[in-house]
């Protein structure tokens, strides 16, 4: 595991393969400990590269043989990477056989078995740990592969070919990176479904599970047909193989992967049915089958040239998942839901040590770059390149963007090229958006004069770890528009672009009685910051037409609210709940709206806020601060939340759409709140009544919240514990919902359960990461907390590498606190450092977090 000096790759460094790969053949003959992988790679001098040996990757492969058009190597050099050798500078075949162990791969990349089954994760690196082969993205080619062995179902990329007893052989036309390969066999059942293509294709649909799970996979099959529609209607891209498989397999790193026509899925992002998925996990299955489905077009048919280029493909992807799920369920909500999930993990991420640009420049181990920069901040680029060309030019550029470069491993700058020679417009200033790493702060003020708004504005680039010298102005695309004190719109939404340090715009609004309402939508990535008096941002939480900048002025009176309570130690701010009831008793508003509107910052976003503005954030504090405040507004809005809780406006009969969730998420944050004054007792006749987990845990996590879960969590237990999905909520909210400091000892005691089986990354994710999301918990004065996942993240580190690295992330904010929590969380990084036997992956994170 251990890597004695592990070098940085840098973007700079980009050559060219020196060879082209025609055609791949492969041929597995599974063995859980002993697979032998037989390859056949048809090679030819790559015409637009240097000459240069052939260098394949490989790694943790024993070679049995390999020749060059049939005879034996010259003088190979072997190591722990791979193998370097001379080849001809014609066209060659290579021919190897390798032996590799798949039971033994406890780290979930390249070949390694779930429960009996045999399956892949390529992407990033992986496939160097199945054969020799140089696995890098702009190597792309057809593959053909045969599986021998006995399991009952065998699968791999492509079409099906003949299917023999104990063998199945699959082509993939479609050439592709190696990171795409896959390969699954076992003990599987199908939920099958037909999609006919707009080109009239009849493609077979498949989601393959466990046996015993194949009635939780209708809701994943109806997201994959929407999301197949759904990118013909908008993208005009149809899907282009006569099958696509989706298999859930219960050990994986991440969510899910979009090999070509054989997507893999952590079980949890597949399976649901109503009495063991939330309305939360309905939506992410549908988001990320929708994601996965769209890496066909943007991922897979134009893939990266480089690792460098990720966001090439997965800030788009993002992006169009967040579009398609938009649609299916609502824009307003969603962009609020999304805006949470920037804030909370990449300006977090932005603020600290692990800064990058979203084309990061140099790595170590590039599975640490699948970041909420490269995928979220990724995302928000393209949003913004879209809102600066108008939606007509958009679609057009992405035409041209199929049109040229189908097939093809791509550049962000290849990417930027369509926009340009399909609008005309110069994107230099747009391009530092992917160079330059850190949150903007905007700064701006308003006035009127004379009936125009006039508004000044100033951009400011904060230092980053990996760029001191900030930094050319940026171009902001800002949505601007005005509410009229009598509650009119005054000014309708429209887009000021700040190119400028300092910038001002001029609207004729025809009165000087209105507020401006700044950044509608969020419409760019940035920290605003202006000093507007409450009244004003009262009257936009009241009356602003803007959706998000409802909700966002409903967050600001609330966040500035806590934030006098956390320093103070004052009541709660009686205009802010005040403010509350016109919203959340409006019952012409979408109640997952008014459910988003109860919600209080979290924590972590209150620390996150309070460290922005020069304040050493106290994790006691603001605990005891967002109670206080949660007591409150139950007692302020008890009527309103009873007058929900009796007529919800829920027909009966679970269905997991937009509609009805959103009445759920409203009654169960009605009932958060009640729970903490009426002892638990609406509570508990829910949790007791609950025919859905959404209801379930609605009731479930406010008990725990008041220390009154105790009964309920048995009875949970009992029923669930052979389901491993729901199993993983039980652990998770137990610790994460607990209150004050006491998810530390709660969780120190959970990894003595018996169902704690850490090597399951979801079960990992679980535990430690539920003590993650408990910022109280986590940052206990006593440093149990910290303690505890330096210890865990040290055990896991050699068995499984990627997890524990993700993982570290836990401590990039450490530098927002106390110096006694500084210094323990130092310790606790350092002591993990200093067993000198840290992977690659974890160690190049311990380093960039301790800033080397
Ligand atoms: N492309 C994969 C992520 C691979 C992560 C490798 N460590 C899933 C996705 O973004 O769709
Ligand atoms: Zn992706």
């Amino acid at each position: 595991m251990k890597d004695a000096a592990p070098r940085a790759v840098h973007l700079s460094q980009y050559r060219p393969f020196p060879y082209l790969v025609d055609d791949v053949s492969l041929t597995f003959h599974l063995h859980p400990t002993e697979t032998h992988v037989v390859s056949r790679i048809a090679f030819r001098p790559n015409p637009e590269a240097e000459r240069g040996p052939l260098h394949l990757d490989g790694e943790g492969v024993r070679l049995v043989r390999a020749t060059i058009d049939g005879a034996p190597l010259r003088d190979p050099r072997i190591d722990d990477h791979g193998l370097t050798v001379e080849a001809p500078d014609t066209p060659f075949v290579w021919e190897a056989e390798v032996v590799i162990d798949p039971s033994a791969n406890t780290a979930l990349e390249g070949l390694y078995m779930s429960n009996g089954m045999f399956c892949t994760q390529c992407e990033a690196e992986g496939f160097r740990k199945i054969t020799y082969y140089p696995d890098r993205p702009d190597v792309m080619a057809p593959f053909d592969v045969r599986i021998v062995s006995d399991l009952p179902v065998l699968l791999s990329n492509g079409d099906p070919g003949d299917r023999g007893i104990g063998s199945a052989q699959w082509s993939d036309p479609h050439p592709k990176p190696a990171y795409l390969f896959a390969l699954v066999a076992g003990d599987l059942v199908a939920h099958s479904d037909r999609f006919v293509t707009m080109e009239g294709r009849d493609v077979a649909l498949n989601i393959w599970v466990r046996p015993g799970d194949e009635g939780r996979c209708a809701y994943a099959m109806d997201a994959l047909k929407r999301s197949m529609s759904w990118d013909e209607r908008v993208y005009g891209r149809a899907y282009d193989l006569d099958v696509f498989n989706i298999v859930a397999v219960d050990d994986f790193n991440m969510g899910a992967m979009e090999n070509k026509g054989l997507n893999i899925f952590n079980a949890r992002y597949v399976l649901a049915s109503p009495e063991t998925a939330t309305d939360a996990d309905y939506a992410r299955i549908e988001a990320i089958i929708a994601h996965e489905y769209f890496h066909n077009w943007t991922g897979n048919r134009i893939t990266c040239r480089d690792w460098f280029q990720l966001c090439l493909k997965e800030g788009l992807t993002v992006y169009r998942d967040q579009h398609f799920s938009g649609d299916e369920r609502g824009h307003a909500v969603k962009r609020i839901e999304d805006v949470q999930i920037l804030r909370g993990r990449q300006f977090r991420e932005d603020a600290g040590p692990l800064a990058h640009p979203v084309r990061p420049r140099s790595y170590i181990e590039i599975n640490n770059f699948y970041t909420a920069t490269v995928y979220e901040k990724g995302a928000e680029l393209i949003g913004m390149l879209r809102s600066l060309v108008g939606d007509e030019a958009y679609r057009r550029a992405l035409d041209l963007y199929f049109e040229r470069h189908d097939g093809q491993a791509c550049t962000i700058e290849d990417w930027l090229r369509i926009f340009e020679d399909a609008t005309g417009r110069d994107l230099a200033q747009f391009a530092l958006w992917y160079a330059q790493a850190g949150t903007p702060r905007l700064d701006v003020t308003t006035r009127i004069e004379d009936g125009t708004l006039i508004l000044d504005f100033a951009q400011h680039l904060p230092e980053t770890p990996d760029m001191e010298e900030k930094k050319a102005p940026q171009v902001i695309p800002v949505a601007v528009g005005a509410i009229g004190r009598d509650g009119r719109e005054v000014l309708p939404t429209r887009l000021v672009e700040v190119t400028c340090a300092e910038q001002s715009a001029r609207f004729e609004i025809g009165t000087d009685d209105a507020v401006a309402s700044v950044l509608r939508g969020f419409s760019a990535p940035v920290i605003l910051r202006q000093d507007i008096p409450r009244a004003d941002r009262a009257l936009l939480f009241a009356h602003d037409t803007d959706p998000f900048n409802k909700w966002e002025a409903g967050r600001t009176l609330a966040k500035d609210a806590l934030a006098a309570m956390i320093t103070d130690g004052g009541e709660p701010d009686p205009a802010y709940l005040d403010a509350l009831p016109s919203v959340v008793g409006d019952e012409t508003l979408d109640p997952a709206f008014r459910a988003l509107v109860l919600g209080l910052p979290s924590d972590d976003d209150m620390a996150q806020t309070l460290a922005q503005a020069h304040h050493v954030p106290d994790p006691r504090s603001i605990d005891a601060a967002r109670q206080r405040m949660q007591v409150a507004m139950a007692r302020h809005l008890e009527a309103d939340f009873r007058a929900v809780i009796e007529s919800p406006g829920i027909p009966d009969g679970y269905s997991p759409d937009a509609e009805s969730a959103g009445r759920r998420s409203l009654r169960n944050a009605a009932l958060a709140h009640l729970t903490l004054i009426d002892g638990g007792d609406l509570a508990r006749a829910q949790f007791s009544q609950a025919d859905n987990m959404t209801d379930s845990l609605g009731a479930l996590v406010p008990l725990i919240r008041i220390g009154a879960a105790e009964d309920a969590l048995a009875a949970f237990y009992d029923r669930w514990q052979n389901d491993r999905l729901v199993l993983d909520k039980w652990f998770s909210l137990q610790i994460g919902a607990a209150p004050g400091e006491t998810g530390a000892a709660i969780a120190a005691r959970l990894v003595e359960h018996p169902d704690f089986d850490w090597k399951n990354p979801n079960r990992f994710r679980s535990v430690i990461g539920g003590l993650g999301m408990n910022h109280s918990s986590f940052h206990a004065a006593d440093g149990s907390g910290y303690r505890l996942v330096a210890d865990w993240l040290l055990r896991l580190d050699p068995v499984n590498p990627q997890t524990a690295a993700r993982m570290t992330t836990l401590f990039e904010t450490w530098k927002r606190y106390d110096v006694d929590r500084q210094e323990m969380i130092r310790d606790a990084l350092e002591r993990m450092r200093a067993t000198g036997e840290l992977s690659r992956d974890t160690g190049e994170m311990v380093g960039r977090i301790l800033g080397r």
